[in-house]
């Protein structure tokens, strides 16, 4: 059947079963914007306030559903408006496609109005990117790039389409799409090699797991919990893994790192066994990478063979698929019980707690009442700084995907967003955003999206005051010179969600602050909570950049 490059489009993604995208338009992308007008009952299309907001949609839908997300906007500033999206989604290895449009073929190269090279600028930061400048390689190109963003490591693509390619008709045959095809397979793994392993496991006495992300891109958290529960093996997760492990289970250990437990960090360091498992040794987890488990064997699985070696040096690479893995390593196991490493590691639990007297509101409860009252059946996007933190401290996540946060790149403004994408991919479930006030300054553009489709999602600012985390480190490195930290606080929140209308909460106790929590899940309408925290909280445990991993600042 002949159709042109929009129609194309627009079939090319309901045979990928995308049904929904978020996207801004403009003069490259009218064509196809038509064509999803005619489309509105194949594919809903979600109008954000801003190109940053629609990518980080997609990446917050694709992280909370499994499935790729999908972002469409128009040449030049629109298209230059999703690259921090795209970097953040690539940096936590998030699948979406990047769909923009460009200035006409004849056009290209010419600095043209709104010409951008896309292509170029997301070079870098895509797992894959195209320019199509042919109809006839349209519909191949949106297939392979859908395959390539899910495949082995996810990661975002982009297709940029020049407007006339758009309108281009051809010849287009649907197809039916296998979504289990890989588009490279990695090469097999020797039995020996997944034997040499089974033994490390069958012969350590402190045998330690560390989990990433990749546990949760495998779909493999149950095996994670069958292998921990069978050997014994304490369990802590990264901030991009968190979810992997049942952080109530017995042999959670909770999160690693700069702001880990002390029980996971302390683990690094006396373990004589380290299985990483879907990470890629982040600086902000090693820290020291020389003294990062100085005393184990470090075995390391990924499917990605360039996180191999490229932090740290490990003692036995394995690069395949983790699910795999777990699978084939099963079958070598011996069950047994390290008591004693299992009640050392205990002692070092809780080590850390934080003072609650006091009627006013402190990071733990700011996190824990949400738990209490969502029973831990919820999404948390977050956005970045000290709230993020405490956001991956102070929940017990249980499950996998609930924790929706960028990672890698740390972007402030992306929570809003990605909350949208969550709800809207979780139509029934609670969605809270945590975040900071000067993150919230970031992206505030997208109450109005939250307003405009009537998303239940319960917008909480941790009020410092400050830019609480960079204020911490000031404090800490920069003898307290606070330049260019503290907020005016000349922003009138209640005026702002009247203008946006949308419900409003204050609370400065943590009575206010359970009523808030209480009355948002309750009417279930989008609203914002507006809870004061002191200025001068911390994000502790701490470990200083470049210390070990176990020198960790209480205090
Ligand atoms: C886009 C962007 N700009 C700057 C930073 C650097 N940065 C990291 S945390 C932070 C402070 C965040 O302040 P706020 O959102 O108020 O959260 P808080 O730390 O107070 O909880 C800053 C400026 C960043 N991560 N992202």
């Amino acid at each position: 059947m002949k159709l042109n490059g929009s129609q194309i489009i627009v079939e090319c993604l309901v045979e990928q079963g995308v049904d929904t995208i978020f996207g801004y338009p403009g003069g490259a992308v009218l064509n196809i914007y038509d064509e999803l007008y005619k489309n509105q009952d194949r594919i809903r299309h979600i109008l954000t306030s801003h190109e940053q907001g629609a990518a980080h949609a997609a990446d917050g839908y694709a992280r909370s559903t499994g499935k790729v997300g999908v972002c469409l906007a128009t040449s030049g500033p629109g298209a230059t408006n999703l690259v921090t999206g795209i970097a953040t989604a690539y940096m936590d290895s998030s699948p979406i496609v990047a769909i923009t449009g460009n200035v006409t073929n004849a056009l290209l190269g010419k600095d043209s109005f709104q010409e951008v090279d896309i292509a170029g600028i997301t070079m870098p930061i895509t797992k894959h990117n195209y320019i199509v400048k042919d109809v006839n390689d349209l519909a191949d190109t949106i297939r392979e790039a859908f395959e390539i963003a899910r495949s082995g490591r996810p990661g975002p693509v982009l297709i940029d389409i020049p407007k006339d390619v758009t309108a281009a008709v051809c010849e287009y045959s649907p197809k039916k799409i296998d979504k289990t095809v890989q588009f490279k397979k990695l090469p097999e793994i020797e039995e020996e090699k997944i034997k040499e392993v089974a033994e490390l496991i069958n012969n350590a006495e402190k045998p330690f797991i560390y989990a990433g992300g990749g546990i949760l891109i495998s779909k493999s958290a149950d095996d994670l919990k069958e292998l921990a529960d069978m050997e014994d093996i304490p369990v802590a997760t990264s901030l991009m893994g968190i979810g992997a492990f049942d952080q109530s289970d017995r042999l959670s250990t909770g999160l690693i790192g700069m702001h880990g437990t002390v029980a996971s960090n302390r683990c690094v360091v006396d373990c004589d066994l380290l299985l990483a498992l879907g990470v890629r040794f982040s600086d902000r987890v090693l820290s020291n990478h020389k003294h990062f488990a100085e005393n184990a064997k470090i075995v390391h699985v990924d499917c990605d063979i360039a996180e191999i070696g490229k932090n740290i040096k490990v003692d036995y690479p394995l690069v395949m698929d983790l699910k795999e893995f777990f699978t084939r390593l099963k079958k070598y196991l011996k069950p047994k019980k390290n008591t004693m490493w299992i009640a050392l590691v205990d002692s070092w639990k809780d080590v850390f707690s934080e003072n609650q007297v006091s009627a006013s509101l402190r990071p733990r409860y700011f996190m824990e009442a949400i738990y209490k009252q969502t029973k831990g059946d919820c999404f948390i996007s977050t956005e970045v700084g000290q709230a993020q933190m405490w956001a991956a401290q102070y929940f017990t996540y249980t499950k996998p995907n609930r924790l929706i946060t960028s990672g890698g790149l740390g972007t402030m403004g992306f929570g809003l967003g990605a909350s949208i994408g969550t709800q809207i991919g979780n139509p029934e479930a609670y969605v809270f955003n945590i975040a900071g006030d000067g993150s919230f300054r970031m992206n505030m553009n997208e109450l109005l999206t939250i307003k405009r489709y009537n998303l239940p999602i319960i917008e909480v600012i941790a009020n410092n005051g400050t830019l609480g985390m960079v204020r911490q480190w000031q404090t800490a490195f920069y003898g307290k010179r606070y330049s260019q930290t503290t907020l005016d606080n000349n922003l009138n929140y209640e005026y702002l969600c009247k203008a946006c209308d949308i419900d409003y909460y204050e609370a400065k106790t943590k009575e206010e602050y359970d009523n808030a929590i209480k009355n948002a899940i309750k009417n279930r309408k989008p609203c914002l909570i507006n809870a004061y925290v002191a200025l001068d909280e911390k994000v502790l445990p701490m470990v200083a950049p470049g210390k070990p991993i176990d020198d960790m600042l209480t205090k």
